[in-house]
C-alpha cells in the first residue's frame, strides 16, 4: 500500500513539477532514524531544500562559528556539488539559507546541546556554545539522504524534513579508546576514526600509547623509547611511533571536531617496550628483549628507584605540554608482578607527578587500591569492587565494563577478529545496558561517562579495526548521549539499519550483524 502511494505521488510530482522538484524522501523528521537518538523531535511535515543559492550564515563575530560553517560546507559540497559558501557578516539569511546562531541562555541545552529549527524557508541551529553548533551540524547530515556522505558528486534533490529538534547529552564524557601499542595505526587512520566519532557526537579519544609490545610517542628527553621501543608490534611487524609534530596534529584535528585526546602511558606494568629501551628502568638494571606476543602482566618498572620517577616526570611533562585536555591516563592495570605495597606507593607518586604538571589522573580500576585524589577518575573495566572503592574515596568513575563495552570482543563464535575473554558482544548486547544501573553502588552522580576501548592484539589495519568498531561504536555513542529511558533495542535496530547505507557511503567496513535488517538502498 505504502509503495503504491509513493509511486502515485512520484507520478503526480513528475507531471506537475518535473522530476527535480519531487522525491520520495521522508518529510517526517521523526522518522529520520538519527543516532544518537535526540532528546526531542517535533515534525512539521514540510521540506527544506538545499540549492545552489543556499548560503551558510554563522554567528556574526564568531570565528569558531565561521569555522563550523566551513566544516558543514566542506562536508556537503563534494556530494551535493552545490558550492555552499559561508558568508560571514554579509546580509541577512533568506529563503533556503542556513543560520548558525550562538544565543546563550537556554539552560536546558547546556554546554553541548543545540536546537535545530527547520522550516521550508530556513534551517537554523541555535546553541550556547560552538560545540553545540557542531553537534547540530552532525544531526543535519543525518537528516539529508545518505548519499550526502559520498566523496563524489551525487544526484539531488537535497531535502530535509521540517520540524524542531532539541537535543543535549546525558554524559559529558563520550569516549572511545584506540590501542596503537599492540599494532601501530598511522596518523591518517586515526584522523579517519576521529571523523567517524565526530559524526556520532563522541567527544573523547583515549590513545593507549604504550604497552609491552610498543612505545608509540616520541619523547625528546628519552629518545630510545620510540626509536627502539617503537620498532615492532604484535606478530613482529615494523611498528612505528608518532613524532611530537604528528601527535600535535592529531590533537588539533580532534580539537577542531570537539574531541579531546587523552594520552595514556600504561605503568608500572605493561612496560616491556620502555624496559627494553632503558636498562635503568628495570629492577635488575638489565633490559629484556622487545616483545611481540600477546600475554599480559609480566613486566614492571622499578617502583623503588628515583630514576623511574625522573623518567615519569620527564614523560608526563612532555605529554602534558601537548595535551590541552584535563586528563593524563596512567594505566595501572594488570601489574601482576608489582608487589601490592610497591604498586600503591607507585600510583600515589605518579598522581603527584601528574598533578604537578597541571593535569588530572585517569587510570584503570586497579588504581582504587591507592589513595585517590578527589579529582582522579578510575576507569571501570573489570572489577566492580575496585570501582566501588574508588567511589567510596570520593573519586568518580568512567564506565567501560569489558563484558559490554569492549570493542575487541568478538561478536560471536565465528567472528573473524577479536578476543572473547569477556564473552561475545553482539550488537544488541553491546547496546542494551545502562551505565547508571550496572553496579548498584555506582549511580549517575559518580559517573563521568562511558568509553569503549578497542584493544588491538588481533587487528592490524583500518579494515580489521573497523570490523570490530562498527556498528558497535554507534551504540556506545548513543548510550553516552541519549537518556536511558528513551533507549530500547527494537527502536535502535531500525535506526541502525538506516545507518548502514550512511556507513557504506562514508567508506566504513562495518560488520553486517544478522540481527539488523540492513537497509543498503539509497
Ligand atoms: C585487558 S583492559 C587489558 C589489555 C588487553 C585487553 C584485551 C585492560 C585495562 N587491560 O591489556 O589488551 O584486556 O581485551
Amino acid at each position: 500500500m505504502k509503495k503504491i502511494n509513493t509511486f502515485t505521488l512520484a507520478i503526480t510530482c513528475i507531471a506537475v513539477f518535473g522530476m527535480a522538484a519531487c522525491s520520495s524522501e521522508p518529510t517526517d523528521m521523526t522518522e529520520a532514524g538519527i543516532i544518537p537518538k535526540p532528546v526531542s523531535v517535533t515534525s512539521s511535515g514540510e521540506t527544506f531544500t538545499l540549492s545552489k543559492h543556499t548560503d551558510i550564515f554563522p554567528e556574526e563575530g564568531s570565528e569558531e562559528a565561521a569555522r563550523i560553517g566551513q566544516f558543514l560546507a566542506d562536508k556537503l559540497n563534494p556530494s551535493t556539488g552545490l558550492g555552499l559558501a559561508v558568508v560571514s557578516g554579509r546580509g541577512k539569511p533568506g529563503r533556503g539559507d542556513i543560520l548558525l546562531e550562538l544565543a546563550g541562555g537556554d539552560v536546558e541545552l547546556g554546554d553541548e546541546g543545540y536546537e535545530l529549527t527547520v522550516t521550508a524557508r530556513l534551517l537554523k541551529i541555535t546553541a550556547n556554545t560552538p560545540a553545540g553548533l557542531f553537534y547540530g551540524i552532525q544531526t543535519v547530515r543525518q537528516l539529508l539522504p545518505a548519499r550526502v556522505e559520498m566523496a563524489d558528486k551525487q544526484e539531488g534533490p537535497w531535502e530535509i524534513p521540517t520540524g524542531t529538534i532539541r537535543d543535549y547529552p546525558v554524559y559529558s564524557y563520550r569516549g572511545a579508546m584506540r590501542d596503537v601499542a599492540r599494532h601501530f595505526f598511522g596518523v591518517e587512520d586515526i584522523k579517519t576514526f576521529i571523523d567517524q566519532m565526530a559524526a556520532y557526537k563522541m567527544n573523547v579519544l583515549h590513545m593507549h600509547l604504550s604497552d609491552d609490545q610498543g612505545w608509540r610517542i616520541e619523547i625528546k628527553s628519552w629518545p630510545d623509547l620510540a626509536l627502539h621501543g617503537g620498532m615492532t608490534e604484535v606478530g613482529g611487524g615494523e611498528g612505528g611511533f608518532y613524532t611530537q609534530e604528528q601527535y600535535k596534529d592529531i590533537v588539533k584535528y580532534a580539537q577542531d571536531r570537539y574531541i579531546t585526546v587523552i594520552p595514556e602511558i600504561d605503568m608500572p606494568g605493561h612496560t616491556n617496550a620502555a624496559l627494553a629501551s632503558y636498562p635503568e628502568l628495570n629492577t635488575e638494571g638489565k633490559s629484556p628483549e622487545l616483545y611481540t606476543g600477546i600475554k599480559v602482566g609480566f613486566s614492571t618498572l622499578n617502583t623503588r628507584s628515583e630514576t623511574t620517577y625522573k623518567f615519569i616526570d620527564d614523560v608526563i611533562g612532555e605529554l602534558a605540554s601537548m595535551t590541552p585536555g584535563a586528563y593524563i591516563h596512567i594505566g595501572g592495570d594488570e601489574s601482576l608482578v608489582t608487589k601490592h605495597d610497591d604498586y600503591v606507593y607507585f600510583i600515589n607518586r605518579v598522581q603527584d607527578i601528574v598533578t604537578a604538571h597541571g593535569k588530572k589522573v585517569l587510570g584503570w580500576d586497579e588504581i582504587a587500591l591507592a589513595t585517590l585524589k578527589p579529582n582522579t577518575v578510575a576507569q571501570y573495566w573489570a572489577r566492580s569492587e575496585n570501582a566501588i572503592k574508588c567511589v567510596q574515596q570520593g573519586a568518580r568513575v568512567l564506565m567501560s565494563p569489558a563484558r559490554f563495552a569492549y570493542l575487541d570482543m568478538k561478536y560471536d563464535s565465528v567472528s573473524t577478529y577479536g578476543l572473547n575473554w569477556a564473552g561475545y558482544i553482539e550488537v544488541d548486547h553491546g547496546y542494551s545496558w545502562d551505565p547508571a544501573t550496572l553496579v548498584p553502588e555506582i549511580t549517575s552522580e559518580n559517573i563521568i561517562g562511558i568509553e569503549a576501548p578497542l584493544w588491538s592484539e588481533t587487528v592490524s589495519n583500518l579494515q580489521e579495526a573497523e570490523y570490530l568498531l562498527f556498528p558497535r561504536l554507534l551504540g556506545f555513542a548513543e548510550i553516552g548521549w541519549t537518556p536511558s529511558a528513551m533507549r530500547n533495542w527494537d527502536d535502535y535496530k531500525v535506526r541502525l539499519a538506516g545507518q548502514g547505507k550512511r556507513m557504506k557511503a562514508m567508506g566504513i567496513s562495518f560488520y553486517p550483524s544478522t540481527l539488523v535488517n540492513w537497509d543498503h538502498q539509497e
